[in-house]
């Protein structure tokens, strides 16, 4: 009789704030709170409105300028009153406490930014102790500037369940109130011993990756949500966590994988996204520990995403900055079942634009830009999981050949020219 019964935990609604800039135009600043709400889902909560306002560059005091904030204000108060009550207010770019203060003593409500979704959202993800150590550190990180705010903030609000812990309301996951109660130096002296635990997990991994032998490491890349996991699970027949969420995966997960006589290790680890502080990449070195040892990187993109050109960008960034870029890289457009264009009526003399171009338009620009160094696959459909393993296969022999010369387990078979 489960079906019938409706549960009495209603979910958090949210509303979005964004602004369009000189660099940040009108279209950007949706397709940025398309995301946001996406995260904001993702954590458990339910978008119902979404504000924007034109600026030179945000408000240092509150953000938006002061009539949108009483805009806003204004639209949760009347919320309240219709017995619709807001649960948080999310701002898609990074606030200082100077802004959390004030715009909170404005809007009387729970204030997150962009950042601090993605750490709830982490900390309701990790499961292994070391992603969990990482998380912890990194919600310090954020919360050391912002103590003030998070005082008086908890005061009212009551604190969350614990790092990881999963449970509790959207943006109070995390440490809890009993760790949130020690001050600032206590706080640090946690980082620190977090950092040292860290440094201990980094060691055994680094082990744990010198004993693996003499194998090429292969490592999936790319986007948040592109399907990393779903293409490790097919192609190291794993059960890697893997849903229409974001940032399902947050450690990464080393496969060995043996496609006819050739294994490889094949690592999936967390996916990346924009306006993604660079402390926060660096509280995930170890995962990403992977990625900078990888012998070659499968770069995955999802190619029906309106924007995945930019959503490259922001990998390859990222790689960069990580210390992982030039290295040897294939992009895997995958998702090629659900690539849609606009077809043009023959009189409709407007220039095309990206949107209308065919999937085979797309391809062939593509690979004359990569150099065929590209490929097109649909994960879910196994479109192209032949070509896709094939590649692999002679990418990973040419590797192999060069870094282990001598290795001696590779004979001729119908893969092998
Ligand atoms: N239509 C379509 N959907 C796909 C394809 N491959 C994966 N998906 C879906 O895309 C979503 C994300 O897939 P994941 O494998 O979890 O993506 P990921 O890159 O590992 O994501 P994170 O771990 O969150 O960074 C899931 O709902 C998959 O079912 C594909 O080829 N076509
Ligand atoms: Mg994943």
């Amino acid at each position: 009789m489960k079906e019938f019964v409706i549960s009495e935990v209603q979910a958090e609604t949210a509303v979005l704030v964004g602004l369009i800039t000189q660099t940040q135009d009108e279209r950007k600043t949706n397709e940025y709170l398309d995301e946001l709400a996406f995260l904001a889902d993702t954590a458990g909560a339910v978008v119902v409105k979404r504000f924007t306002q034109r600026l030179d560059q945000a408000n240092s005091v509150t953000y938006v300028g002061k009539g949108k904030l009483e805009e806003i204000s204004r639209y949760i108060r009347e919320e309240e009153e219709a017995e619709r009550e807001v649960g948080m207010v999310i701002f898609d770019d990074e606030l200082s406490a100077k802004q959390i203060r004030n715009i909170e003593a404005e809007l009387k409500v729970k204030i997150l930014d962009r950042t601090s979704l993605i750490l709830d959202i982490f900390a309701m993800r990790a499961q292994t102790a070391n992603a969990k150590t990482q998380v912890e550190l990194a919600q310090y990180r954020y919360m050391l500037p912002r103590l003030q705010r998070l005082w008086t903030h908890l005061e009212r609000q009551g604190g969350g369940s614990g790092a990881g812990g999963g449970k509790g309301s959207v943006g109070l996951r995390g440490p809890g109130e009993t760790q949130l109660e020690m001050d600032r130096r206590i706080i640090l002296n946690r980082m620190s011993l977090l950092k040292e635990r860290l440094a201990e997990i980094d060691k055994q991994k680094a082990t744990q990756r010198k004993n693996r032998g003499r194998l090429i490491r292969v490592a999936l890349v790319g986007y948040t949500n592109v399907g990393k996991s779903t293409l490790m699970n097919l192609l190291a027949k794993s059960e890697v966590f893997a849903e229409n969420k974001l940032f399902a995966t947050l450690d990464t997960t080393v496969r060995k994988v043996i496609i006819e006589n050739l294994p490889f290790l094949l690592s999936d680890t967390v996916g990346f996204i924009r306006k993604l502080p660079t402390d926060l990449v660096d509280s995930f070195k170890s995962t990403l520990d992977e990625v900078r040892e990888a012998d070659l990187l499968l770069h995955v993109v999802d190619i029906s995403h309106p924007d995945f050109e930019e959503q490259i960008e922001v990998v390859n960034k990222t790689l960069a900055d990580i210390g992982a870029g030039g290295k040897p890289m294939m992009i895997v457009f995958n998702k090629i079942d659900a690539y849609t264009y606009i077809q043009k009526d023959e009189d409709d003399l407007t220039p095309r634009t990206k949107a209308n171009w065919t999937l085979e338009e797309l391809m062939r620009t593509w690979m004359a830009k990569m150099e065929d160094n590209c490929l097109f696959i649909s994960a879910r459909e196994r479109t192209h999981l032949e070509e896709f393993k094939q590649t692999v296969y002679q990418r990973v022999k040419e590797l192999h050949v060069q870094k282990y010369p001598y290795n001696d387990f590779l004979y001729q078979n119908e893969y092998a020219e």
